[in-house]
């Protein structure tokens, strides 16, 4: 063994395809950190992605895993839970995968509270197909298909999940690692449909298109760009190009109270349990 991590990597996938200066080798590392820390066996997880640059995971992790079509994540991850209810179930996949394409399924998976962990890296752009703008690109941000400058308003990932229902709401940077780590472990913990959104650099097409003269450089603007604010009114949270970036455990809710029904799962078991009541007797 090489690395501590070792046992949840398929080192037979490795390298992985990741350009350096990355910064999804610190959201792996983080996602690997907090499934120690969370004390849930490995057996009893499952990782699913999407297709994308940080879709890859679930083909480097070493559980049950499933790298699905680009934006099905969610409807697979669902299937999964209700057909094994005893699996922690997450989702590791870009915003492109699951706000775009997968937009629908992500804001009626957390409608629903189905009981999954969605992990979201925002690089702010398509990576894997060139670096084409999408729904998180900032306004006024450059990409390969805004050259000018993006004109359309993005959405605010923490705001979408909260209103749509998500019991548990974070975001973090990569340069915060320990702060991210902590916060997927209470996610993974957490009962119902739990977000965590990454933020994370793409320096060879957004960074490089945003005049970033390094990863590092990035990271550092990440740095000194941080706010923490667990109490903000998320509306308020928007990421804006070159300002000042909001994070925070956000919302941090106990299902079944305050309007938030039960986990989805949870409901079809307790139905299962009471039919098969009813053939017993
Ligand atoms: C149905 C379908 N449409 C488009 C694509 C092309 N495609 C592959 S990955 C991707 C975008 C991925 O972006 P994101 O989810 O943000 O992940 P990143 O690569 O930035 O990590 C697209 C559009 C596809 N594979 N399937
Ligand atoms: S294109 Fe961007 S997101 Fe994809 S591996 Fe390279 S730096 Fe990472």
């Amino acid at each position: 063994m090489n690395h501590p991590f070792d046992y949840l990597l398929r080192e037979d996938r490795i390298p992985h395809i990741w350009c350096s200066g990355c910064g999804l080798g610190i959201a792996l590392h983080s996602f690997l950190r907090a499934v120690q820390r969370s004390n849930i066996p490995v057996d009893k997880m499952a990782i699913v992605s999407g297709i994308g640059c940080t879709g890859r995971t679930a083909g480097y992790v070493k559980m049950d895993s499933f790298h699905t079509t680009h934006g099905r994540a969610i409807p697979f991850a669902t299937g999964l839970k209700l057909a094994n209810p005893n699996l922690k179930v997450v989702i590791f996949s870009g915003d492109g995968d699951l706000i775009a394409i997968g937009g629908n399924h992500f804001i009626h998976a957390a409608r629903r509270n189905v009981d999954i962990t969605v992990i979201c890296v925002n690089n702010f752009n398509y990576g894997m197909t060139g670096g084409q703008s999408g729904p998180s690109t900032p306004l006024k941000a450059r990409t390969a298909t805004s050259p000018y400058g993006n004109q359309e308003p993005p959405f605010n990932l923490a705001y979408l999940a909260a209103g749509s229902g998500a019991v548990f709401v974070s975001r973090w940077t990569v340069a915060e690692p320990r702060r991210l780590e902590a916060s997927i472990s209470k996610a993974l913990n957490k009962q119902g449909f739990s977000f965590v959104e990454i933020l994370s650099p793409c320096p060879t097409l957004y960074g490089r298109m945003n005049k970033y003269t390094s990863a590092l450089d990035m990271l550092v603007d990440y740095q000194k760009n941080t706010v923490i604010n667990e109490k903000v009114n998320l509306k308020d949270a928007q990421l804006e190009l070159g300002g000042k970036i909001i994070l925070g455990d956000f919302i941090d809710i106990q299902p079944g109270i305050a309007g938030h029904p039960m986990p989805l799962s949870e409901k079809v078991e307790l139905e299962h349990t009471n039919k098969k009541g009813t053939e017993d007797e």
